[in-house]
């Protein structure tokens, strides 16, 4: 058991080395980075799309953004985004339940970054050990279904206490699920009182110009600091 604890924590240091290579090489290029993690099904690759279609109606809020998407088989989501007229490069782990930074690095080697503004990598479908990796992301954003139940945030600490926003996705479904919506806050707001929750209907996009403004607004943050 020592040795499966010594070799993990000696996978993860290594690992931090690449972050910290993703990291320094996006700030430069003055990227926001932002990891995107949930359940299977939550929603991510839908917020994608959706994010897409918005900013393509015009608007207030504008930038580029390209797609890095880990999903242990197949190149299902790389194609809804290509179809949605978003850049994505499709990672599979084969088996691997989460992305590690190395993979990012090397996925850098061929994502166009001229001219980028946000790179958001779409992780693996899983509320567990995603969590426990740092790919060189500005921020982790934690996203969650009406489906799935209110019970999560405490039940999968890790990614609700570490995640700078909370996505509620599926809030059309509220009147047919039983959700407590009272406790999912509550148990965020003790677990993380500093992140920024949002309630969205991928369907009808309501909630969705506050994402834009969230993400537009952490650019922002990081253009002034990176000058
Ligand atoms: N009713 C409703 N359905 C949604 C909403 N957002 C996504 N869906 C549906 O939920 C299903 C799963 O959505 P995806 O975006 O593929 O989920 P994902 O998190 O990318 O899934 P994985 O990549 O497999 O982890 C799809 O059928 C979507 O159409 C929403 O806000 N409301
Ligand atoms: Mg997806
Ligand atoms: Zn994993």
């Amino acid at each position: 058991m020592g040795t499966v604890v010594t070799i993990r924590q000696a996978v993860m240091a290594e690992d931090e080395k690449y972050a910290a290579r993703v990291r320094e090489m996006l700030t430069k290029r003055k990227i926001l980075a932002v990891n995107i993690i949930g359940s299977p099904g939550c929603g991510k690759t839908t917020l994608l799309e959706r994010t897409a279609a918005c900013l393509g109606r015009g608007g207030s809020k504008k930038f580029s953004f390209r797609v890095i998407e880990g999903d242990i088989e197949t190149a299902r989501d790389a194609e809804r985004l290509a179809a949605a007229g978003v850049e994505a490069l499709q990672i599979n782990t084969k088996g691997a339940c989460h992305l590690e930074a190395h993979v990012i690095e090397n996925a850098l080697k061929s994502l166009d970054c001229n001219g980028l503004d946000v790179l958001f990598i779409e992780n693996v479908g899983n509320l567990v050990c995603p969590a426990e990796f740092d790919l060189g992301e500005d921020f982790k954003v934690a996203v969650s279904s009406v489906p799935e139940g209110a019970d999560k945030p405490l039940k999968y600490p890790m990614l609700f206490s570490q995640a700078a926003a909370v996505l509620l996705t599926k809030v059309d479904l509220l009147p047919y699920v039983r959700f407590d919506k009272d406790l999912f806050l509550r148990d965020i707001r003790a677990l993380n009182p500093k992140a920024l929750i949002m309630e969205l209907d991928l369907i009808s996009d309501a909630g969705l110009e506050s994402w834009l403004a969230f993400i537009a607004g952490r650019l922002e943050e990081k253009h002034h600091v990176a000058q």
